[in-house]
């Protein structure tokens, strides 16, 4: 009698759920969708504030000099010691190039200060002058002063901005070309590569280093080209792409690069490379070089890289160093900057493994707060001497495009728990100081201008990004919006105006679906029909499989399916396929 009852009431209630189910489940996700809104319009809060915090200390404290050192409220004019200063080519009153208030100038428009904006715009055309007798870094002086004054030119011209068109008459196009004047004498060499190293007045220096780095030579043409495609003056791209070929030709048969060559010789001098520090920006400056001017040759270039890389560096989730002549593993270690990749992983639209990466460098935050500059994956600790946190951008960026990309609000959480890492370890009362020991949290003096251009700005769009829709943008590797535009892309035809790139636009589209194809592809269905067919699409998240006849021998060796994005493997008869394992 109780079984028979019991099982009357069990009924009972699984009836009444299925009932009320329906409106059960559509509150509680409604509910969940408003918390998750009403979390980011705080948390977006929390990211401006944080913003104006690093920016009013360094306009108090430290403009027109380059940095604030948070500590002491004091600055360091780091443009011309980014690398060694050379004191005695400095003029006496040389007080630096305001390096931070032109990194913060599409923050500032992203942040819709316009005003501000304006007031940058205006002291920079009276007061900006590269006419200063001071050795540069060309990498570092292209993605932060070059990639800062192209993009807020563009920002500025365009009227949605809100700048009082009335004031802006190209000052900082004006700036950006007598800039990129002063770069070109760095290509001046047999190779084409360009050096290092340039003195914005006297050009190349005596006994200058010919050494340089991958990213140092390979990542320079979305400012450069840029530049060129602004002022009509074809030079600024021609050199980078000059420079950005011959590296490619240096690379081995195995598609891989090595880290550092010689500008004369065209020699590497350091075979072992990976994603991280003096490679990074090369490989993500192919595939956006490929979004920004459409070429297939960037594309190309990089699908051989990309490949490469998940062939000989990959390792589960994380990626270690290898020889770029045998493919062996070199280093296995972690690098805060490697952090970038999943974002990157994104606009090819593998988002798959950009999750899972991006998961394991975001245990590795969670673990030490921050994430510490490189960690030593072999032996299980952190590097002896780079154990600082600089404030870098790396998995805050990479969580913006994976948000982007799924609207997962796990990511929501990452962003807070990086927002509240920085509020607590690293906000001081003159600004944000970086960390220079991870495991004691001891802070160093110096908030560097790549906090306020990209990690602040990552954060905010990560919250909030009206300043993304429906529009069509891609970010330099210093967090400069380019805008993807039609007359500068060999592909897209005027009629199609893309959304924004990251966007997959409606929330119930599939979460493996490419960024990327979302914005090159739908150019294609616009073709009209070749024939009866109708021109097919191709996905950009595909890699093919190393071998023509799909044949392998380890899991390596296959690529990513191009209809689900899916990684391959190998099956036990030696071929690639989506095989399901049974474990
Ligand atoms: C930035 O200056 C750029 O993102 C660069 O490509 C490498 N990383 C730093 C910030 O970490």
């Amino acid at each position: 009698m109780l079984l028979h009852d019991s099982r009357i009431g069990l009924r009972r209630w699984v009836l009444l759920f299925l009932v009320i189910s329906p409106t059960f489940f559509s509150s509680a996700i409604s509910g969940d969708e408003s918390r998750v809104a009403a979390k980011k319009i705080f948390m977006r809060e929390k990211v401006r504030k944080m913003f104006y915090h690093a920016y009013n200390n360094y306009m108090t404290y430290a403009f027109p000099h380059d940095e604030l050192k948070p500590l002491t409220k004091t600055f360091t004019d780091s443009l011309s010691e980014l690398g060694n200063l050379n004191l005695e080519h400095l003029p006496q009153n040389y007080n630096g190039s305001a390096l931070t208030l032109i990194e913060s100038l599409s923050s500032l428009v992203i942040l819709g200060n316009y005003s501000e904006f304006g007031r940058a715009v205006t002291w920079l055309s009276e007061n900006l002058t590269f006419d200063v007798d001071a050795r540069i870094h060309l990498f570092e002086c292209n993605i932060r002063v070059l990639g800062g004054l192209v993009s807020a030119h563009i920002l500025a011209t365009d009227p949605t901005n809100g700048l009082d068109q009335g004031i802006y008459k190209n000052q900082l196009l004006n700036l950006a070309e007598d800039l990129g004047r002063r770069f070109l004498r760095a290509f001046d060499t047999p190779t084409g590569l360009p050096y290092a190293w340039v003195n914005l007045k006297h050009g190349l220096m005596e006994n200058e280093t010919t050494e340089t780095s991958t990213s140092g030579c390979g990542s320079l043409i979305l400012e450069m080209g840029s530049l060129s495609r602004l002022t009509g003056d074809p030079r600024f791209e021609a050199a980078a792409l000059r420079a950005l070929r011959k590296l490619w030709s240096m690379r081995s048969p195995l598609n891989l690069l090595g880290t550092t060559l010689d500008v004369v010789t065209g020699e590497w001098l350091e075979h072992s490379s990976g994603i991280g520090a003096g490679v990074d920006s090369f490989y993500e400056y192919l595939i956006k070089a490929h979004i920004l001017f459409g070429k297939d040759e960037f594309w190309d270039m990089f699908q051989s890289a990309y490949l490469a890389v998940q062939k000989y560096f990959r390792h589960g989730p994380w990626y270690h160093e290898a020889d770029m002549r045998t493919g062996k593993a070199t280093y296995w270690q972690l690098t805060s900057l490697q952090a970038f990749w999943p974002g990157l992983q994104v606009l090819v639209g593998d988002i798959a493994a950009a999750n899972s990466s991006h998961r394991e460098f975001f245990h590795v935050w969670e673990r030490f707060g921050v994430l510490p500059e490189r960690y030593l994956l072999d032996r299980e600790m952190l590097h002896p001497t780079e154990k600082y946190y600089p404030l870098r951008p790396e998995l805050a960026e990479s969580t913006l495009y994976l948000y982007q990309a799924t609207k997962d609000p796990w990511y929501i959480e990452v962003g807070e728990s990086i927002v509240n890492s920085l509020s607590l370890y690293t906000k001081v009362e003159g600004g944000f100081a970086s960390i220079k020991d991870v495991t004691t949290m001891q802070l160093e003096d110096h908030q560097h201008s790549f906090f306020l251009a990209e990690t602040c700005k990552y954060l905010y769009l990560l919250f909030d990004d009206s300043f993304l829709v429906n529009k069509n943008f891609i970010f330099t590797t210093e967090g400069h919006p380019l805008p993807v535009r039609s007359d500068w892309h060999e592909k897209l035809p005027e009629i199609y105006t893309p959304t924004n790139w990251t966007y997959i636009k409606s929330e119930k589209q599939g979460k493996r679906a490419s960024a990327m194809s979302l914005q090159i592809c739908p150019a294609d269905i616009l073709m009209p029909r070749r024939g009866n067919a109708v021109h097919g699409i191709e996905s950009a998240c595909h890699v093919p499989d190393s071998c023509a006849d799909h044949r392998c021998m380890t899991d390596d060796e296959c690529g990513i399916d191009s209809t689900t994005c899916r990684q391959r493997s190998c099956s036990i008869a030696g071929y690639c396929g989506l095989w399901l394992f049974i474990i």
